[in-house]
């Protein structure tokens, strides 16, 4: 400690150049720490987490292989939501929500050097301690994430935490020591008591504010490097071999036109995201393999070559989230091009008895569903390379993942996949199953309003209603729209690309004067309505029909 303190022990202030803040040999730290101010203290332990943050940020930027602190608990904090955590899914997987939860994180990590602060008043001991459990916390989740080296996972958080406590030592040095110094020497006489001098306090605050800047500086250095090797959209610069069977352009029927309806193809940038990493995994083709193993004749070893030698073949699937709410947009449409899964498979050779299908990801992420749903042959599962005829962005997956028609993406659209195992239904529950989402996962027959939008002041006249309806891979049938809860009238349909296909529907209403309530419902493609009784999205989907209210002038 004395080492320490003399290691941050501040310039003798002009006034009294004959003082020295903490003599050797004194007890002084401690002593002098209690008469810090709180929030001088409080300052100190921000400033002193703010620098072990941004230092360990900054060398996960710099050093392969070494978790981002925040990335690492912000990761545990989701594997250790409790199961059924509904909103919380939603809340936590949505794109933009992962920045969020960083910040989040980062604030926690803050008020607790706050805390530490505070509480190194009373014992600085204590203080330390603290931080060293916050930075075991952090080393223990960064222990945990699957793709980066455990070793410099539990070096970058103790980098962290010696940092974050050294600087809270240097720190509540200079914002004690200067009026115990004074005050002890001079009996109190030379400065006002209950508060630093004016110069200490300037000093204080350059040291806490030099180390929050510094802190900042390598914080934001360190997410700008991390971001680089993880970028938000992976430049894929090969193209994919061209598939055996193309699907032809779609005719114009397949697609409605009204103002800003919601296209029947999803561009890519704008495909709803959903999955559990704080920071996309960037897979390298060249070296990634997927395996083919459990209960099958022959375990196969697929190098990512090996699949794009395969025949390729396309198709539109519209995948959806349990976790949408009704009226949500976790769902979309893409042309996805891949292997056919059932070629794999029959290489392989399936056992008898292997009754559920397991795709495990690099990160360590699973889904798991039935092999009978794989094998009818109405559908055609895939193991998808390419979206909207690009290799498949880094974020949905590339270099290649799962699509099953009918499924939703929980139990199925395995992103980054490295692994197809075949076992049993009642050998292994996957993530969400786990986690108390439905063991099984049809996706459930919804239709949503897109236009106008919910609460629109409208003029009276012509209005057109339009939005989008989906059962996959069972088809849409129909679908009708009802104002003031009228009677249900058919709306307009695109002409369906399959039933695995969502489609546009459209409706001219008349509006008059007043407010009034527009609801939708479809019927999938065996005619069957989608469920008219409400509920959340937990634990098999959201039902229920849309419904918005409108202002008409
Ligand atoms: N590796 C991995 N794959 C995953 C997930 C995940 O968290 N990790 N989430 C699944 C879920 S819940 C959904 S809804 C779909 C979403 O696919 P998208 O992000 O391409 O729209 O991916 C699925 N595949
Ligand atoms: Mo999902």
């Amino acid at each position: 400690m004395s080492s320490a303190a003399r290691a941050g022990e501040p310039a003798p202030p002009p006034a009294s150049p004959e003082a020295s803040p903490l003599p050797p040999g004194r007890p002084a730290l401690p002593a002098a720490i209690a008469q810090s101010s709180p929030a001088a203290a409080a300052l100190a332990g921000i400033a002193a987490a703010a620098a072990g943050i941004g230092v360990s940020e900054l060398v996960a930027g710099l050093v392969p292989g070494a978790p981002s602190l925040i990335v690492a608990v912000g990761s545990l904090l989701i594997a250790l939501q409790p199961p059924g955590a509904k909103d919380l899914v939603v809340a936590l997987f949505g794109a933009s929500d992962k920045t969020a939860l960083g910040v989040a994180v980062a604030v926690v990590g803050l008020a607790a050097g706050a805390a530490a602060g505070v509480l190194a008043r009373r014992s600085l001991r204590n203080g330390v301690e603290l931080l060293l459990v916050v930075g075991t916390a952090a080393g223990v989740a960064a222990l945990l994430q699957p793709l980066d080296s455990p070793l410099l996972g539990l070096l970058n958080a103790a980098i962290g935490a010696v940092v974050a406590i050294a600087a809270l030592r240097y720190l509540l040095v200079l914002a004690a020591a200067p009026r115990v110094d004074v005050g002890a020497r001079t009996g109190g006489a030379l400065e006002p008591p209950g508060g630093m001098p004016a110069w200490g306090r300037r000093r204080f605050l350059l040291g806490a504010g030099g180390l929050l800047g510094g802190a900042l500086v390598a914080g934001g250095v360190g997410r700008f490097l991390l971001q680089r090797r993880f970028p938000a959209a992976a430049p894929v610069s090969a193209n994919l071999p061209v598939p055996t069977e193309l699907v032809p352009p779609l005719a114009p029927a397949q697609s409605l036109t009204a103002p800003g309806i919601t296209p029947i193809v999803i561009p890519n940038d704008r495909f709803y995201r959903i999955d559990t990493e704080l920071l996309v995994p960037q897979v390298d083709a060249a070296t990634w393999q997927l395996q083919v193993t459990g209960m099958v004749d022959r375990p196969l070893t697929l190098s990512y070559d090996d699949l794009l030698a395969l025949p390729l073949f396309e198709q539109y699937v519209t995948i959806a989230c349990v976790s949408n709410p009704v009226g949500g947009d976790l769902v979309g449409n893409a042309l996805w091009t891949g292997v056919h899964l059932r070629q794999v498979l029959a290489a392989a050779g399936i056992q008898a008895g292997a009754t559920q299908i397991v795709g495990r990801a690099v990160d360590g992420f699973t889904v798991g569903f039935p092999t009978s749903w794989a094998l009818d042959p109405s559908r055609e599962p895939m193991i998808a390379v390419g979206m909207n005829r690009v290799p498949l962005p880094a974020e949905h997956g590339y270099p290649a993942r799962l699509i099953v028609p009918g499924l939703y993406g929980y139990v199925s659209a395995t992103k980054w996949l490295s692994e197809i195992q075949l076992t049993t239904m009642e050998a292994f529950d996957a993530y969400w199953v786990r986690l108390g989402w439905a063991k099984e996962g049809p996706i459930v027959a919804e239709s949503r309003i897109d236009h106008p939008a919910d609460g629109a002041s409208l003029a009276a006249g012509p209005v057109t209603i339009d939005g989008v309806a989906w059962a996959p891979d069972r088809g849409i049938s129909r679908v009708e729209v009802r104002v003031d809860g009228g009677a249900w009238e058919a709306a307009q349909l695109s002409r369906a690309i399959s039933r695995a296909t969502w489609v546009q529907w459209l409706y001219r209403w008349t509006a008059t004067s007043g407010t009034h309530t527009i609801e939708v419902r479809a019927a999938d493609g065996s005619g069957a309505l989608q469920s008219a009784t409400p509920s959340a999205p937990f634990p098999s989907g959201a039902r229920g029909y849309d419904r918005i209210q409108v202002a008409v002038a």
